[in-house]
């Protein structure tokens, strides 16, 4: 998928009441330079919006995420995703994507709560590495994933 095309949205332009949104982000704990990474940029975001100390919860996997974010969407305003599942040489890769996507999906959808989904599908490190916001990544998909999140709390708020 490419990221060309992506709206220019940075948490400075939101609405002043982001600052007032209950935030909480799930992050999973496998690849851990990669995750310092989004973990890193979902919490600058959160900063930018004004929102000074998020919720954190850490899960050791991705396929732990949705049922994290059920939990957590119950009392905040929106929830943010973050993991990084990277290709193997078994199907396994196949089944913890999809269940993250679907399970969070469906907490989202159910609960009416946004999630910002920043989880990474990568089929090596290095494309990981890409896109975790680390001095030479191209991408900072933590930073992307929670000012999506709260731009779309906003719209209910
Ligand atoms: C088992 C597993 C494997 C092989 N790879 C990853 C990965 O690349 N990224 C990730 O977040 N989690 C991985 N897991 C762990 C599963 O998400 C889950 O934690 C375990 O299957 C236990 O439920």
């Amino acid at each position: 998928m490419s990221s060309s095309g992506a709206p220019q949205l940075a948490p400075v332009d939101l609405d002043p009441r982001a600052a007032t949104l209950r935030l909480a982000i799930a992050a999973a704990s496998w690849h851990t330079e990669i995750m310092d990474g989004l973990l890193a940029g979902a919490l600058r975001a959160a900063a930018e919006a004004g929102i000074a100390a998020p919720t954190v919860l850490r899960v050791p996997g991705s396929f732990e995420l949705p049922v994290a974010a059920a939990r957590l969407a119950a009392d905040h305003d929106a929830v943010v995703a973050l993991g990084v599942v990277i290709r193997g040489g078994t199907p396994h890769f196949d089944y913890v994507c999809q269940a993250a996507a679907m399970g969070l999906t469906e907490v989202s959808v159910r609960t009416g709560v946004p999630v910002g989904f920043g989880v990474l599908t990568c089929d090596n490190e290095q494309q990981g590495l890409d896109r975790a916001g680390l001095p030479g990544s191209v991408e900072d998909k933590g930073y992307e994933a929670t000012t999506a999140a709260l731009a779309t709390a906003l719209l209910f708020a």
